[in-house]
């Protein structure tokens, strides 16, 4: 057995930014559009007129102020309200693969690595761009990475659950390192058209190196445990699904969007969280005040707040949980690693801090690490 250690983690950040009121001027525009074509309908109460968004109420609801995007016209486009993307021929490097292999090559650098140090690659996201061949051969191909990569998906948990599997790996001696690559393009998953949801997500993708502790550089994360639960629940969910087409149904039909309940998803997923925490700290013999810093899934800044004032029974700094959402949003399983990415500089070696993500599933996955 190896003693692993997260060695470097990548960023690939996408060009185009929307903040909240060009979304919402979008947006308005478009439930104008709506609602004088159906104004006949609406007028004879057969219709309910579509509701305007608000930056305030974005901004209060949820924390995020901006995001960013692979593509912005067609989101902004009040007839359209969904990212322009091109296919391109199959010869040609995918958008996923090419924005994995971009944060991929950040992890590498960042941790002084070539692929010829990586055994193996995974590819975990909320997303997949096509059902086969598996993203991840695409990426660790074009890398150049001799060995395996296969996908997996458990949503905004896909990050943890991807470096559950490479701590196992390395742990095991299967692979000297692991690349484990999210690249959430969830602007095409994201039904702009429905108010309550259409400032929620942005595109993003992070990559985390994965290896023995003693291949790792000096101030490497050591891995200590990770913890994983899942537990089934409708109020996140999108059917879109190789069986759609055999259902005759339509990709704007609502369902084949991501689609929750919110609130529902706000009260029943925190203090599962919370609790998943504790007693994962507990299993070390830990206790939520002796980490210097948790890196939370980064969906809703009330949500983070709850969980950090249970674990630490105050009000938590942006110094005990940085806060990264504020500038990109949810990017599903990519948040918690951004904010690890952006806010560890200062974790001091022997300082402990977890990675934790939670979302559709349910899902939570935490990563215990000290710093080496
Ligand atoms: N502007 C103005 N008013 C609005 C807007 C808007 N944009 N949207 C809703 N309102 C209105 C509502 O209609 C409602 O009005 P009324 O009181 O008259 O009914 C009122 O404002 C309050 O609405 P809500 O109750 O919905 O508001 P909340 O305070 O609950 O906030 C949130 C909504 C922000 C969605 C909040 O509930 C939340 O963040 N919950 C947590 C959700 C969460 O974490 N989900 C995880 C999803 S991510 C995941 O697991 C990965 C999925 C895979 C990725 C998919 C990619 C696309």
């Amino acid at each position: 057995m190896h003693r692993v250690a997260i060695s470097s983690t990548g960023l690939f950040i996408p060009p185009h930014t929307i903040s909240n009121q060009e979304l919402v001027t979008a947006f308005n525009q478009f439930a104008d559009l709506e609602n004088s074509r159906h104004a006949a309908e609406i007028s004879a109460g057969q219709r309910q007129p579509i509701q305007p968004s608000s930056v305030e109420f974005i901004e209060k609801a949820s924390g995020i102020k901006r995001r960013y995007v692979m593509e912005k016209s067609g989101v902004l486009d009040p007839q359209r309200m969904y990212p322009r993307l091109q296919a391109r021929p199959d010869h040609e490097l995918s958008l996923m693969a090419e924005i994995g292999v971009a944060a991929a090559r950040d992890a590498l650098s960042g941790a002084d690595k070539t692929v010829a140090d990586v055994d193996g690659l995974i590819c975990a996201a909320a997303n997949m761009q096509r059902a086969y061949p598996a993203m991840a051969v695409e990426i660790q191909t074009a890398l150049g990475i001799k060995g395996f990569g296969f996908d997996m998906n458990v949503a905004c948990s896909s990050a943890t659950f991807g470096i559950d599997m490479a701590v196992n790996a390395v742990r095991t001696g299967s692979a000297r390192a692991i690349l484990v690559v999210n690249p959430e393009i969830t602007s095409p998953h994201l039904a702009w058209r429905d108010r309550d949801c259409h400032f929620i997500f942005g595109d993003v993708c992070t990559a985390t190196l994965v290896e023995r502790l003693d291949n790792a550089p000096a101030g490497a994360f050591e891995v200590l445990g990770t913890r994983l639960l899942t537990t089934f629940s409708n109020n996140i969910r999108n059917n879109a699904g190789f069986m759609s087409r055999s259902e005759g149904r339509h990709p704007e039909d609502r369902d084949q969007l991501f689609y929750q309940e919110g609130r529902k998803v706000f009260k029943e997923v925190c203090p599962m969280a919370a609790e998943h925490i504790s007693s994962h700290l507990a299993e070390h013999g830990l206790s939520p005040n002796d980490v210097r810093r948790y890196w939370l899934h980064q969906a809703n800044l009330g949500m983070n707040q709850l969980i950090a004032r249970k674990l630490l029974g105050r009000d938590a700094s942006a110094e005990d949980a940085p806060v990264i959402l504020d500038e990109f949003g949810n990017t599903a399983s990519a948040g918690s690693i951004i904010a690890f990415h952006r806010h560890r500089a200062d974790i001091q070696a022997g300082e402990f801090g977890v990675v934790c993500s939670f979302g559709a599933g349910y899902s939570i996955g935490s990563v215990l690490l000290r710093r080496s």
